[in-house]
């Protein structure tokens, strides 16, 4: 970018825009504080937005265009349809963004991990993304899914309102990560024997909330139990560097845990021999509400069961025509052992044709075919059941924050 100076206009345009739909600010404070800020001689919003296609969201950096992503303040979620013709991986250009802040763009040379604590023998140690190349480097194909992923359900499904960013069913990704096992760098870093838990800390900007509380930078402890079994310091992202809006250079892969728990642009993480505690374990990640204790549910971990067609909202399917509906379902406890379509709003059920081998803490494509005849509103339903025997409810108990819905969505499309 030549002109700094532009890009930083563009970029803060992009970001009221964005902020403006996904807070429902009027366009007159959006006007308001583009007047604030100096910038409301340029293009009205609107037409700066419908001029590149792209939806905004603030300070992500890679392009957002609206057929790909729906934007969400300083989030994307994927739109499944999007999907359809895409191979198991969601490719990085399509894959969703969440980011409490904006993406930072470091620079790997200058770079280090440093893993300090009272739970190491000796003072801890540094480790550059070369030392970190060196260790044995393992590959685990698997998903990351926002914790509210599907969160809006909880309103438009079941009447409830819920705190957060509404996201449809497209917070989550899967893709082939290639990096160093935590548990080398924990234990080259003299991990004790009675170390209880780490804490990743990523370098983006402090996350201020809201009304206005400074939280620190983005953190939440992981028990040393989950961080020796399966975790992963990524840099890879589907044979490529991790780029800069999902971690670069490094960040964890936590497979089967809610989204939080892989940390991006991870600089350094904390080992105690006592338990750790970051708002992201105490306040946040916990369900709250009526069928939950006073101060919440244990902090979450696992994820949840869920399905989502790769088809529009309200999708015309022309009637006396077969068509191949497909989607995707996933489970953060099993692995997928089947999945049921309804195409008449969950009277009748068939199962779905799965197209992958299920494999834990990764999704599994499918398909089923449905010849309509009918034409006007349709509901199709997609029911997934993991090994451990859960199958998706109906509806989802509620809690305040929106977190872990996993009932059935009644996905609804037009016949012609
Ligand atoms: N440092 C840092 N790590 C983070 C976040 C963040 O804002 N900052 N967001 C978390 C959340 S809530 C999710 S769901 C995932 C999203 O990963 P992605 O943006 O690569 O899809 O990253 C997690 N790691
Ligand atoms: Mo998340």
């Amino acid at each position: 970018m030549v002109d700094e100076a532009a890009y930083d206009r563009r970029r803060l345009r992009q970001w009221l825009s964005g902020r403006a739909r996904a807070d429902g600010v009027a366009r007159r404070d959006v006007m308001r504080l583009l007047a604030a800020a100096g910038l409301a001689t340029g293009l009205p919003v609107a037409a700066a937005r419908g001029a590149s296609a792209a939806t905004a969201a603030a300070g992500i950096v890679k392009p957002l265009p609206e057929a790909w992503f729906t934007a969400r303040g300083t989030n994307a979620e994927t739109n499944f349809a999007a999907l359809a013709d895409s191979g198991h991986h969601t490719p990085v250009s399509h894959f969703f963004v969440r980011n409490h802040t904006s993406s930072p763009q470091l620079d790997s040379a200058d770079w280090a991990l440093k893993v300090w604590g009272g739970g190491l023998e000796g003072g801890g140690r540094e480790f550059s993304l070369g030392d970190l190349k060196r260790l044995p480097a393992v590959t685990r194909s698997c998903v990351v899914e926002c914790a509210g992923n599907g969160r809006s359900y909880f309103t438009s499904q079941q009447g409830q309102s819920v705190s957060g960013t509404a996201w449809t069913l497209g917070a989550i990704g899967s893709a082939r990560w290639r990096g160093a096992r935590l548990a080398d760098v924990l234990r080259l870093a003299g991990l004790r024997r009675d170390a209880v838990d780490v804490l990743p800390r990523g370098l983006d900007a402090d996350y201020v909330t809201a009304d206005g509380m400074n939280l620190g930078r983005v953190r939440r402890p992981l028990p040393v139990a989950k961080a020796l079994d399966d975790v992963i310091l990524a840099y890879e992202m589907n044979g490529e560097p991790l780029p800069p809006d999902h971690g670069a250079p490094v960040r964890l892969i936590v497979p089967a845990w809610i989204g939080i728990a892989s940390i991006k642009w991870v600089g350094d993480i904390e080992v105690s021999t006592e338990p750790l505690f970051s708002p992201w374990n105490t306040d946040f990640y916990r369900l709250f509400g009526d069928a939950y204790p006073p101060g919440g549910s244990t902090p979450l971990s696992r994820q949840t069961i869920k399905s989502a067609f790769e088809l529009p909202w309200n999708a015309s399917l022309p009637a006396d025509t077969s068509h191949r509906l497909t989607g995707r379902s996933w489970s953060g406890a099993g692995t997928i052992a089947r999945v049921e379509i309804s195409t008449d709003a969950g009277h009748t059920w068939r199962r779905a044709r799965l197209h992958d081998t299920p494999r834990r803490a990764d999704w599994v494509r499918w398909s089923a075919s449905w010849r309509p005849t009918t034409p006007g509103p349709a509901t199709v339903l997609a029911r997934a059941t993991d090994t451990t025997g859960r199958t998706q409810p109906a509806a989802t108990q509620h809690n305040t924050q929106g977190y872990l819905f996993d009932a059935v969505v009644r996905h609804p499309v037009t016949v012609v």
